[in-house]
């Protein structure tokens, strides 16, 4: 990590996985025991809110049966112990990164335990289940939604992303499969500014070949081995 001073961290499913939550396109996950576009897009949202609003209702749930694991809790150090600017940018909604004990993370996908609520646009933190139609509690219409990022949508602080990723000299990139757009363009986009860029992963991504080194292993394993 020598002469590193800004890094910016992409994680994705895989390092929550031995942590007890599913990853979304491994055998047996999230898209082979639903399909995508029901759970997963506005559409499928506005033909059946209760399919997905229970999707979300038991995720939230089991969110609170899990407990992090060795790597966020490596990445927890790292920010801990780091002089410079670490950013981790998640596509995860859990809360597995702060509940380690990290402060600097951005869910560009959002959050499981928080409501947007489609009439008046605020969000409001929420760990309970939705299918019932709760009211907002700021504008009391009964339009919550789970406030995640459906195929189709607009990531969240995208800016912020960028602006990140163009002060860094190091992109580090934990247990996603690269398969969704944008974060899977990070690592170009990386290249093209310069930045020195690492892959940690079971198995080799579908962007590994972009990265100027991609390890292979468990995120439980290899995370900690390269922040020490
Ligand atoms: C382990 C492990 C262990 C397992 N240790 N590793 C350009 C080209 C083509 C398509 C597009 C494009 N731009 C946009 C699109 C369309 C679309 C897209 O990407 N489609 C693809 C299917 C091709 N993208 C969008 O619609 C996005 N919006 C958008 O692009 O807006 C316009 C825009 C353009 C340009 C700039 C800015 C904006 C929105 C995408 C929203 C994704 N939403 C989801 C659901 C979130 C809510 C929820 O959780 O339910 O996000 S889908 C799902 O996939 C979820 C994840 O965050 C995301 C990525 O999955 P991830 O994390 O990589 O998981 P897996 O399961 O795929 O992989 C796990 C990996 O871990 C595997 O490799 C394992 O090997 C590994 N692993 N155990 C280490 N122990």
């Amino acid at each position: 990590m020598s002469g590193v001073r800004n890094i910016v961290i992409l994680t994705g499913a895989g390092i929550s996985a031995e942590s007890g939550i599913d990853t979304f396109r491994d055998a047996g996950g999230l898209w082979e025991q639903h399909r995508v576009e029901d759970v997963a897009t506005p559409e499928g949202f506005a033909r059946d809110p209760n399919l997905v609003l229970n999707f979300y209702d038991m995720r939230r749930a089991a969110l609170n049966t899990v407990v992090p694991n060795r790597a966020h809790e490596a990445l927890a150090r790292l920010e801990r112990a780091f002089g410079g600017e670490l950013l981790i940018v998640t596509q995860n909604v859990d809360d597995l990164h702060e509940r380690a004990g990290a402060s600097q993370v951005l869910h560009m996908h959002g959050e499981l335990k928080s409501a947007l609520c489609t009439s008046c646009g605020m969000r409001s933190a929420w760990d309970a289940p939705m299918i019932d139609r709760p009211p907002c509690p700021v504008c009391r219409a009964p339009t919550l939604r789970p406030d995640v990022v459906w195929f189709g949508e607009m990531p969240y602080q995208m800016d912020r992303i960028y602006a990140a990723l163009r002060r860094a000299d190091l992109c580090v990139s934990i247990g996603t499969s690269g398969a969704v757009y944008p974060a899977a363009g990070f690592v170009r986009d990386a290249r093209e500014l310069g930045v020195r860029t690492l892959e940690l992963n079971l198995e080799r991504s579908e962007g590994s070949h972009w990265f100027h080194e991609s390890r292979q292993g468990r995120a439980g394993e290899l995370v900690p081995a390269w922040v020490e």
